[in-house]
C-alpha cells in the first residue's frame, strides 16, 4: 500500500513538472534549465490554469444544462490579491506542485512571491466581493461576478523621506496575466450622450440614439471553490473603441479627432477610483467635479454591459421575460451599480414593450442592495444635470421611478414627500441609496448594530413606508482558506492534527473549530501555539528586513493596526496613544522599565489621494516612528513602523504575525470591519470600540477575551453637540492629551507646524471624538499590556478567540444570501471533466 501510494505521488509529481516545463517550452517559449524565479512563477500559473479549465468548463455545462436560478454580484472593486497558492490549495495540487517546482530547482514560496496582487479595490468593499466569490464556489452556488477590467489598481503607495505619502500608476497587467481569458468574441456597445425621444404612443416608450458608442469586451477569471470541481466565472469589462478609429471622423480627414475618440472609450476602464467614503475632496466646500463624469461612465458601462449579458444568458434558456426574477437575482454591492435599476427598466420597456408595472414589478424582483457605510460624505448623489447629459434616457426613468413613488403615496394618504424625493437639492442630485432601496426586493447592511442603524438613520422613512420585513442583516465574513489555511500554514495544520478531523471538513464548517476550546487547558498544546505565533512574527520581521532594511525585535508583543486611513478609523487616537507610551517610558527609572511589557506597534493603510488630513496623519506616524525608534531611552521597549503600500498580499504576512489588533473607529461609524475577524481567526486579540462586527465577535469569545473602550454610539451624537455648543478646553478635558498634542505642536517630532491641521480638528469640533476616548483607550492599553505579562493566560484567551470564529466564515454569510435574498441552490458539479 505504501509503495502504492508513493508511485502515485511520484507519477502525478512527474505529472506536474511534465506540463510545467511544457508550458516553459510552448507558453513561454523558454528553456527550463535558464529560467529565473518569475518564468517559473507562469509556467507553474499556467499549468494551475489548464487543471481549473477544466472544472470550470464542467461548471459552465452543468449551469447551462441544469438551468438553476443564478444570483450575479455586481461590485465595482474585486481586491482579490495573489491567485497562485490559493488556486493550488483549492485544487488539492499545493503539494504536488511544491514537490513539482522544486525538482526543477525552485522553491514554491519564492516562485509564489513572483505574483503580483489585483488589486482592483480600495479596501473592505472589495476584499468581501473576492471572499463572497470564494465562498460561493465552495459551496457550489451558481453565482457570478460582475466587474471591471481596471488597467490600474489601486495606487502603489511610495513613502517620501518626509513621510509624505506619494502616489505611483499600478501597472498589474505588465508581466501578462496568466488568470485571466480574453473573450473577444463576447461584446456589448454601450451608448453615452445623445437623445432620448419619447414615443408619442401612451406606452412611455424612447427611442435612445446619437451620441458616443464604447465596445465592452469580456475578461473571464476563473473562481475555483475549496475542495470542489466547482468553479466559478468572474467577468470583467474592458473598454475598447468601437471600430478600432471612427470611421467618419477618419473619412474626414480627422485623424486627430479619430484619435481622441479612440482614447476616451479606452479611458472608462483604465483605473480603479482610488477614495472611499469621500465622494469628494474632503474639507472643501465645493466639490471637485473633474474627474466625475469618468466615474458616472465606469458605472453605467460596467452596469449595461452586465445586464446585455445577463439578459441574453437568460433569452438563451429560452425562458419567458416574465420569469426573470424566477432565474436571475442580481446584488448591487454598495450603491456603485445602481443604474441597473434604471437600465433594467430601459430594456424592459423600450426594447422588450413590457408596461411601466410590469417592468417595475420585474426590477423589484430582481435586485438586492447591500449597503456598506452610513458615513454621510461616502453616500453617492449624483447632479441630475450630469446624469441628463451621459444618460439622457436614464434621467427620465429616474424622474418616472420618483413620480410613481409620489403618485402611490397619495393614494396609501401618506403625506411624507420626502421618501421618494430621492431627487433632491439645489442643483438637483439623485440620491443612490434612495433609488437602490426602492428598487430592492430586499436591502441590508453588513453586521447587527449597522444594519439597525440603517433602518434609523438613512433609510429611515421607506422603513416606515415599505414595512420593516424588506430590511436585514446579514453580518459580513472572510475565507478561512486564505486567511487561515493558506496565510498561516503551521496553525492551520496544527488545527487539523487536534481536531482529529479531515482539513476538508473544518474548513468548511468553521463551528469545528469549536473543538479546540478544551486544548486551551492543555500546556503542551499552548506551547505549540504559541511557537507558531512566534514563527509568524520571525517570518515578518524576515518579510520587513528584505523588503525594508529594518531590523524588527521579535521578542514583544506585536500591536497592529492596518487598514485605509481615514479619520473615523481613528489611527489618530493610537498614534497619540504610542506618543503617550513614549513619555512615559522616557520618564521611568532603569528598574521600571525593566517590568514594562515591549511593544512593537505596525501600521499600514493608504490614504486618498486628495484627502489631506489622512496623509498628514501618515507622515505623523513616520516622524514619530524616525524619532522613537532612534531613541536610546526607549527603543528597546518601544518600536513603531509604518509598512508603506499595504495590500493583500502583505496582510497575509502581517495578520497571523499579530499579538494584538486595533480596531478603534469611532462608535456607529464602521460598518462592521472584515479584518477584526481575519486577526482573531489567527489568534490574535482584539482591541476596540462598541462598533460593528467588533461587537459580535465579543459575543462570540466572550468579553473577557477582548478588551473594549470607549463611548458607545448612542452617546455620539450628544459629545458632538457638547464639543460645539459648550466647548471645553483640552488641557481641563483630558490633560495627557493636551501634552501629547502640544509636545507635537512644538515640534519633538519635526515638522515645523506641518501637523497643525491635523491636531485642530482634535483641538476644534473633534468630530470623531479623540478628547472623548483618550482616557479609556490608554486605560485599555494599560489592561493590554497587564494581561499579556501573564503569558500562559493570553496564550488561553487566544486559543479560545480562534475557537470561537466559526460564525465569521464568508461560507455562513453566502448561505444566508442564497438562502434569505437569493433564493439559490447549489448545483454539484461531476468531478473529473
Ligand atoms: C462613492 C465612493 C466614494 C465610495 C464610497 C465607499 C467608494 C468606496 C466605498 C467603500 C466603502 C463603502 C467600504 O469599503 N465600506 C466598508 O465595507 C466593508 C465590507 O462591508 C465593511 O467591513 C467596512 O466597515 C466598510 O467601511
Amino acid at each position: 500500500v505504501w509503495r502504492d501510494g508513493m508511485r502515485t505521488v511520484d507519477k502525478d509529481v512527474q505529472a506536474v513538472t511534465r506540463s510545467i516545463v511544457g508550458h516553459v517550452q510552448t507558453s513561454l517559449a523558454r528553456q527550463a534549465y535558464n529560467l529565473d524565479n518569475l518564468g517559473a512563477y507562469q509556467a507553474a500559473a499556467l499549468s494551475a490554469r489548464d487543471d481549473l479549465l477544466v472544472n470550470w468548463n464542467t461548471t459552465q455545462l452543468t449551469f447551462t444544462r441544469k438551468q438553476p436560478k443564478r444570483a450575479y454580484y455586481l461590485s465595482l472593486e474585486f481586491l482579490m490579491g495573489r491567485t497562485l497558492d490559493n488556486a493550488l490549495l483549492n485544487l488539492g495540487l499545493k503539494d504536488k506542485f511544491t514537490d513539482g517546482v522544486q525538482k526543477l530547482g525552485f522553491n514554491m514560496e519564492d516562485v509564489i512571491e513572483q505574483e503580483r496582487d489585483a488589486a482592483l479595490g480600495n479596501g473592505g468593499l472589495g476584499r468581501l466581493a473576492a471572499c463572497y466569490l470564494d465562498s460561493s464556489a465552495s459551496q457550489e452556488l451558481p453565482v457570478w461576478g460582475y466587474g471591471l477590467r481596471y488597467k490600474y489598481g489601486i495606487f502603489q503607495q511610495l513613502i517620501s523621506p518626509q513621510g509624505e505619502q506619494l502616489e505611483a500608476p499600478d501597472p498589474w497587467l505588465d508581466n501578462q496575466n496568466p488568470w485571466e481569458l480574453p473573450r473577444l468574441d463576447v461584446t456589448y456597445d454601450i451608448r453615452f450622450y445623445g437623445r432620448a425621444d419619447r414615443l408619442d404612443d401612451g406606452t412611455g416608450r424612447a427611442v435612445w440614439h446619437g451620441g458616443q458608442e464604447v465596445l465592452a469586451v469580456a475578461y473571464d477569471v476563473m473562481i475555483p471553490g475549496y475542495d470542489t470541481a466547482s468553479t466559478n466565472n468572474l467577468r470583467l469589462w474592458e473598454s475598447k473603441p468601437q471600430r478600432g478609429f471612427d470611421l467618419n471622423s477618419f473619412n474626414a480627414g480627422n485623424y486627430e479627432g479619430a484619435v481622441e475618440a479612440s482614447n476616451s472609450a479606452s479611458a472608462i476602464t483604465s483605473v480603479l477610483y482610488p477614495n472611499d467614503h469621500t465622494t469628494c475632496a474632503p474639507n472643501r466646500s465645493i466639490p471637485i467635479h473633474f474627474g466625475k463624469e469618468l466615474r458616472l461612465k465606469q458605472q453605467y458601462f460596467w452596469t449595461a454591459a452586465s445586464l446585455a449579458d445577463i439578459m441574453r444568458r437568460f433569452k438563451n434558456a429560452g425562458k419567458n421575460i416574465r420569469e426573470f426574477p424566477d432565474f436571475v437575482a442580481i446584488q448591487l454591492n454598495d450603491t456603485h451599480p445602481t443604474l441597473a435599476i434604471p437600465e433594467l427598466m430601459r430594456i424592459l420597456i423600450d426594447d422588450e414593450d413590457l408596461t411601466w408595472d410590469q417592468a417595475w414589478t420585474i426590477v423589484t424582483n430582481t435586485f438586492f442592495y447591500t449597503n456598506h457605510t452610513v458615513l454621510p460624505e461616502a453616500l453617492e448623489k449624483w447632479p441630475v444635470p450630469l446624469i441628463e447629459n451621459v444618460l439622457p434616457r436614464h434621467m427620465q426613468i429616474i424622474y418616472d421611478i420618483s413620480m410613481n413613488g409620489q403618485v402611490l403615496l397619495a393614494s396609501n394618504h401618506v403625506s411624507d414627500i420626502q421618501l421618494t424625493a430621492f431627487v433632491e437639492g439645489q442643483p438637483k442630485q439623485v440620491r443612490m441609496a434612495h433609488l437602490a432601496c426602492i428598487g430592492s426586493r430586499k436591502v441590508n447592511g453588513v453586521a447587527e448594530l449597522h444594519s439597525e442603524l440603517v433602518q434609523t438613520t438613512i433609510l429611515k422613512d421607506f422603513v416606515e413606508f415599505e414595512g420593516v420585513s424588506k430590511f436585514g442583516n446579514v453580518t459580513n465574513g472572510i475565507t478561512p482558506r486564505r486567511w487561515l489555511d493558506q496565510c498561516n500554514p503551521e496553525l492551520s495544520a496544527l488545527i487539523t492534527k487536534t481536531l482529529k478531523i479531515e482539513k476538508s471538513v473544518w474548513l468548511k464548517d468553521l463551528t469545528k473549530l469549536e473543538g479546540l476550546l478544551p486544548f486551551a487547558e492543555d500546556k503542551a498544546f499552548r506551547a505549540q501555539w504559541s511557537a507558531i505565533k512566534q514563527r509568524n512574527k520571525e517570518r515578518l520581521a524576515h518579510h520587513v528586513q528584505t523588503t525594508l532594511g529594518l531590523i524588527i525585535r521579535t521578542d514583544a508583543m506585536f500591536d497592529v493596526q492596518i487598514k485605509r486611513i481615514h479619520e473615523y478609523k481613528r489611527q489618530t487616537l493610537n498614534i497619540l496613544g504610542v506618543i503617550h507610551r513614549y513619555f512615559a517610558l522616557k520618564k521611568m527609572t532603569p528598574e521600571e522599565k525593566k517590568k514594562v511589557n515591549r511593544r512593537v506597534v505596525f501600521f499600514a493603510g493608504k490614504a486618498a489621494p486628495a484627502y489631506y488630513i489622512a496623509k498628514l496623519t501618515i507622515r505623523l506616524i513616520v516622524n514619530v516612528a524616525r524619532v522613537i525608534n532612534a531613541d536610546p531611552d526607549t527603543k528597546e521597549y518601544l518600536q513603531l513602523y509604518f509598512l508603506p503600500d499595504y495590500s493583500v498580499s502583505l496582510a497575509e504576512v502581517l495578520i497571523p504575525a499579530s499579538d494584538i489588533s486595533q480596531h478603534i473607529s469611532t462608535a456607529g461609524t464602521e460598518a462592521s470591519g472584515t479584518s477584526n475577524m481575519k486577526f482573531c481567526l489567527n489568534g490574535g486579540l482584539l482591541l476596540g470600540t462598541v462598533d460593528g462586527a467588533n461587537i459580535e465577535i465579543a459575543e462570540e469569545v466572550g468579553e473577557n477575551n477582548v478588551f473594549f473602550f470607549g463611548h458607545l454610539t448612542p452617546a455620539v451624537e450628544d459629545l458632538r453637540y457638547q464639543h460645539l455648543y459648550h466647548p471645553v478646553p483640552i488641557e481641563e478635558k483630558c490633560p495627557p492629551l493636551a501634552f501629547v498634542l502640544n509636545q507635537i505642536s512644538a515640534g519633538v517630532f519635526g515638522g515645523d507646524g506641518v501637523y497643525e491641521p491635523l491636531l485642530n480638528t482634535i483641538r476644534q469640533s473633534d468630530y470623531y471624538l479623540i478628547t472623548d476616548d483618550f482616557d479609556s483607550y490608554i486605560a485599555t492599553l494599560e489592561m493590554v499590556d497587564e494581561a499579556y505579562l501573564d503569558k500562559e493566560e493570553w496564550i488561553k484567551k487566544s486559543i479560545r478567540t480562534t475557537a470561537k470564529m466559526g460564525k465569521f466564515s464568508s461560507d455562513r454569510a453566502i448561505n444566508e444570501y442564497a438562502e434569505s435574498y437569493w433564493n439559490i441552490e447549489p448545483v454539484s458539479i461531476p468531478t473529473g471533466g
